[in-house]
């Protein structure tokens, strides 16, 4: 599909919804460019930047890193990208972020998904992630072809720190207090659509089929 605009999403849910496995259909489908924080945290935390070397802990612990050091890195990221469409994801995580994020420009829509804490518990403990490009596998829902191998490039997969069981806690802890209130933020602007299941495949037409309208909408609106 041809974009005439530039389009602006942020995909939201706690961690392990599949915010990132949703974005790269995404991406693939409609040709938005994705701009994930915790990718870049973890870019930075692989080539031990000063700025990885500074927010390794605070990931590896479960906490959010501070909100000016993200507004930072992401409003600059986002200027990179240009005039191009793109897809935000793990950024805004609070309001004030959300707050930074509208001075810089106005946000489309806000794809809300919407996974049981439960089920997320158990996926996380079985996620491998090819690091350089972001691509995320699971042992049960999407395996890698070759165990341990990276589908595209053959490289390893790794494990993510911050995939303890006890961490996973205490980042649905973070999500509950800090990034839930976003939601109510972005609701109140109307421009929150929340999409609610517990498998992937069953709320990707949904998420679609609502970026074909609104996407056709957007073209409409500018002819
Ligand atoms: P991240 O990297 O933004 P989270 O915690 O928000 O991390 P996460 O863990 O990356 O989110 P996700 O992207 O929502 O999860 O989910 P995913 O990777 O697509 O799917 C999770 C797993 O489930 C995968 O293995 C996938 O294959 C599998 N899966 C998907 N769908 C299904 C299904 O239907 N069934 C099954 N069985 N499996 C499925 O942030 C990390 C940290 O960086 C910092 C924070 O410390 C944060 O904790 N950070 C920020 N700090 C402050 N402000 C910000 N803006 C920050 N951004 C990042
Ligand atoms: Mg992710």
């Amino acid at each position: 599909m041809s974009l005439q605009r530039i389009f602006r999403a942020v995909i939201m849910g706690p961690p392990g919804s599949g915010k990132g496995t949703v974005s790269a259909r995404i991406t693939k489908s409609f040709g938005l460019k994705h701009v994930s924080s915790g990718d870049i945290l973890r870019a930075n935390i692989n080539a031990k930047t000063e700025l990885g070397l500074l927010m390794k802990s605070c990931i590896d612990q479960g906490q959010l890193a501070p909100d000016d050091v993200m507004s930072r890195l992401i409003l600059n990221d986002l200027r990179a990208v240009g005039q191009s469409s793109w897809l935000l994801d793990g950024f805004p995580r609070t309001v004030s972020q959300a707050e930074a994020l509208d001075d810089a420009c106005s946000v489309d829509t806000v794809i809300n998904l919407n996974v049981p804490f439960q089920t997320i518990k158990q996926r996380l403990t079985s996620r491998w992630t090819h690091f350089p490009s972001g691509r995320v596998y699971n042992t049960d829902f999407n395996p890698p072809k070759v165990p341990g191998l990276d589908d595209v490039t053959g490289e390893p997969l790794v494990q993510r720190d911050d995939d303890t069981p006890e961490t996973v806690t205490r980042r649905l802890k973070a999500y509950e207090t800090q990034t839930e209130p976003v939601l109510e933020y972005y609701r109140s602007k109307g421009v929150l659509e929340t999409f609610s299941g517990t498998e992937t495949n069953k709320i990707w037409p949904h998420v679609e089929a609502f970026l074909h309208r609104k996407l056709s909408l957007t073209d409409q609106k500018v002819a």
